[in-house]
């Protein structure tokens, strides 16, 4: 990197303001995208509030895309309905060591190839988000909805920091839809339900919920205060530049442009690669910084996905792995209670048997009395299952 100059080569309010925007841009940039800081919070302060100053004495130098404009003053009534040209599709899903190796096989049927090249990513747990950049800036960020159409959720987006306002970069197109998925990783959301809980609030489920829940605030200033992040993973309007050739190409081009790409991928051959793939971030599942559901395989040339095409409302060049699900729904049969050696009495759900995080699961501990009064639990509820 460049070392950093504390003062600007001028002191033209138009030309200090530009350099400032780049140094914050930077800033942002190594920090919620590369998550690698270089400059001090002190010193990105300074920076910011000497922005604010120029352009509160110049308003005519705010720029849509400068850092201080990423909240809007403004909440909304609600979201305007967007139309997505290219339709938000969803991913079959695969369960099994069979399941892959059908698809395998019925992809590798399809091209009468030996051996498929595949790019495999991370199924993350948030959603589905369609980011428009005309000529480089950011002008609409859409949910997924139907995936026909979704809502218009920009000025909130435009308060999550890893997105950029602004791409960077020599081959910037005229238009570009990013697709990807924005999330909460797993230390922000304990943060927030800390906080959540000091303020008497209500405390979030899980980081999908507490990311789709501040995504949807219909005020972008409660938007800017959660911590929301975002990788790319697809595309959908492209013009102006010719589509990369291949799916990690496409990627590899988004980390140009300065979006946030997650690093966990790799491109493989055949269902033995894919499982590979799979089995080795099952193994670091636990340890990653956000909760995922699975892996993503998808065909990774884009003319041998065109030629497999779709099916219904799904890519056939793409299939979900997704690792056993973690909670399901069951009936509660009883409640007895347990005695322990020690003479401790404890509360003991019987459930009707039901298959959850890769196990049958026929009971599960109720704690204490105040507990099952807590849950209200009672003989012939449905109840949810997690598996923890
Ligand atoms: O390539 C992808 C990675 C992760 C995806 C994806 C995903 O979900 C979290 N989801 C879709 C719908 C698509 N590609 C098309």
């Amino acid at each position: 990197m460049a070392p950093h100059t504390a003062q600007a080569p001028t002191d033209q309010p138009a030309e200090r303001a530009a350099w400032l925007r780049a140094e914050l841009d930077r800033a942002n940039y190594q920090y919620y995208v590369l998550d690698q800081p270089e400059l001090p919070d002190a010193e990105y302060d300074r920076l910011f509030l000497e922005l604010q100053r120029i352009e509160s004495e110049h308003p005519d130098l705010i720029t849509p895309e400068s850092p201080t404009q990423r909240v809007g003053g403004q909440a909304s009534s609600g979201f305007a309905p967007v139309h997505h040209a290219v339709p938000m599709l969803s991913l079959n899903n695969g369960f099994t060591d069979e399941d892959i190796v059908a698809f395998d096989k019925r992809v590798a049927d399809v091209l009468h190839s030996e051996s498929v090249e595949y790019a495999c990513e991370l199924k993350f747990d948030g959603l589905a988000i369609a980011l428009r950049y005309e000529n480089g800036r950011l002008v609409r960020a859409a949910t997924r909805g139907d995936g026909a159409t979704g809502e218009d959720v920009t000025q909130n987006v435009r308060t999550i920091r890893s997105i950029p306002l602004k791409l960077k970069g020599d081959r910037v197109p005229r238009l570009v839809e990013v697709r990807g998925e924005v999330l909460m990783f797993k230390r922000d959301f304990e943060r927030l339900n800390a906080r959540q809980r000091e303020a008497e609030q209500r405390e979030f489920a899980n980081p999908r919920n507490a990311a789709a829940g501040s995504l949807r605030q219909l005020d972008p200033r409660i938007t800017a205060h959660r911590p929301l992040s975002f990788f790319s993973y697809g595309i959908g309007e492209l013009d102006g530049i010719e589509m990369p050739g291949t799916h990690s190409a496409l990627l590899d081009w988004y980390g140009e442009l300065g979006l946030p790409v997650c690093a966990e991928r790799a491109t493989v051959n055949g269902a033995q690669g894919l499982l590979e793939f799979f089995r080795r971030i099952g193994e670091k599942r636990k340890s990653l910084p956000y909760e995922i559901d699975g892996v993503v395989y998808k065909v990774n040339r884009r003319e041998e996905q065109d030629r497999l095409g779709f099916v219904s409302r799904a890519p056939r060049f793409a299939l979900a792995h997704k690792f056993p699900a973690e909670e399901a729904m069951t009936e509660l049969l009883d409640i007895y209670v347990n005695v322990g050696r020690t003479g401790a009495i404890t509360p003991v759900a019987r459930l009707k048997p039901v298959f959850v995080g890769g196990v049958t699961v026929t009971n599960a501990t109720l704690h204490n009395e105040d507990e099952v009064r807590r849950k209200d639990a009672r003989i012939g509820d449905t109840v949810v299952v997690r598996r923890a």
